[in-house]
């Protein structure tokens, strides 16, 4: 704004500027720069689709009409549902009452390789289900029942690189499995037993030690995180890492220091959230920092301010939402809050609203949308940068000629 009013008095004073003064001219040659550049702060959306027992959730384009629809998980043996996107961020429940489990996770992905995204519903103590989409985002059970675990995650990659997605499942006090895919979204245990007793509340998959293959991270509550490497074939094995011992419900993978391989933001409870940095061939180790949520549900990563580097989103119970801004070292910096006193499970980011942010879907025990603004904003930034740019210019410049 600053910036704005300096520019229309050098406006307004143009032609006796141009005339005398040679800062003038060029202070003026670059206020069309200012101009277009908005100073509004970038702001986040919080868009809140469900309330109540929802307390999973996956976005994606379901019926393939460009914008990001919401499968909502529920609990209490409430029927899933799946919220359209009408346009410009609009969400309406589509009607489909999915199945009546304890939903506890979500997964959306083309499970049956026919080019629209399927979901997997882990369940508590009931067995998971895989839901087929016609294409249109109408879903209908594939009638597979795997398993009957303590599930809380469930997580899709192509595990044994045959080019179709498989499905690793995160077991709360028992060994965390891995399901295999025909291709055709019918898919097989491998036997394989990861761990044994953690209570794991997250898997996460991706190529951890930088090898082509993905690998797996397991978040467990009360017990250390485990890491397990890929054979290249889908057969895991322990890399014995027993990463902290934190009350971690929730972990999401990302490059956070821009050295070009996978790290882990971890969101715990009742303590500090932390970060975990990779060596590159898959080992980790804390950073040094205390990210001050403590009472961490979920988390999420995004690039939120279009500075290239990846920043967090952390769903809080009865606490406020925070945004981190990452300053592309991998340190976070809490920038804004939302949703204060909220208790948010489940989070994921995405432009809901097709206005080129990322905007974040949550779902809440309690509370309605809201939205928050944010300091983070490549454009303020620059117009501050090119006002001192612009003074130091000033000063090299004689002021007559
Ligand atoms: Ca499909
Ligand atoms: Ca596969
Ligand atoms: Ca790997
Ligand atoms: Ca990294």
């Amino acid at each position: 704004m600053v910036e704005f009013m300096k520019c229309n008095a050098a406006r307004r004073q143009g032609m006796h500027a141009f005339a005398f003064y040679k800062r003038k001219i060029i202070f003026i040659a670059l206020c069309p720069f200012l101009l277009a550049m908005p100073v509004t702060a970038h702001a986040i959306d919080f868009i809140l689709v469900a309330t109540g027992q929802a307390k999973s959730l996956a976005i994606g384009d379901v019926n393939g009409d460009g914008y990001i629809d919401v499968f909502v998980g529920y609990n209490n043996n409430a029927p899933d549902r799946v919220y359209l996107n009408n346009i410009n961020g609009v969400l309406t429940d589509s009607g489909q009452k999915l199945g009546e489990y304890f939903t506890t996770f979500v997964a959306l992905g083309d499970l049956d390789g026919d080019n629209d995204l399927d979901a997997v519903t882990a369940n508590l103590n009931q067995p998971n289900h895989v839901w087929l989409n016609d294409g249109t985002g109408h879903f209908s059970d594939s009638g597979q029942a795997l398993g009957a675990s303590y599930s809380y995650s469930v997580a899709l990659a192509d595990i044994d690189n045959d080019g179709d997605l498989d499905l690793a499942e995160g077991i709360y006090g028992n060994a965390d499995q891995v399901w295999l895919n025909d291709g055709s979204g019918i898919f097989t245990n491998s036997g394989q037993n990861l761990g044994g007793t953690e209570n794991t509340t997250t898997v996460q998959l991706g190529d951890l030690d930088n090898d082509g293959d993905i690998d797996l991270f397991a978040a467990v509550y009360n017990g250390p995180d485990l890491v397990w490497f890929n054979d290249g074939s889908g057969y895991f094995t322990d890399s014995g890492q027993a990463l902290g011992n934190a009350t971690t419900n929730s972990v999401a993978l990302a490059d956070l220091d821009n050295d070009g391989d996978l790290d882990v933001y971890e969101g715990n409870y009742g303590q500090y959230n932390k970060t975990l940095i990779n060596d590159g061939s898959g080992n980790f180790s804390y950073s040094s920092q205390d990210l001050a949520d403590r009472q961490t549900r979920v988390v999420a990563l995004a690039d939120l301010d279009g500075d290239g580097d990846i920043d967090a989103v952390v769903g809080n119970y009865g606490q406020a939402n925070y945004v981190w801004s990452n300053d592309g070292s991998g340190t976070f910096t809490a920038t804004s809050s939302a949703m204060d006193g909220s208790n948010t499970p489940a989070l994921a980011l995405g432009d809901i609203d097709n206005d080129g942010k990322v905007d974040a879907v949550v779902t809440n025990y309690t509370g309605t949308e809201q939205e928050v603004g944010s300091p983070l904003s490549i454009s303020f930034l620059m117009s501050a940068l090119l006002a001192l740019v612009l003074l130091g210019l000033r000063r090299l410049i004689p002021k007559r000629i």
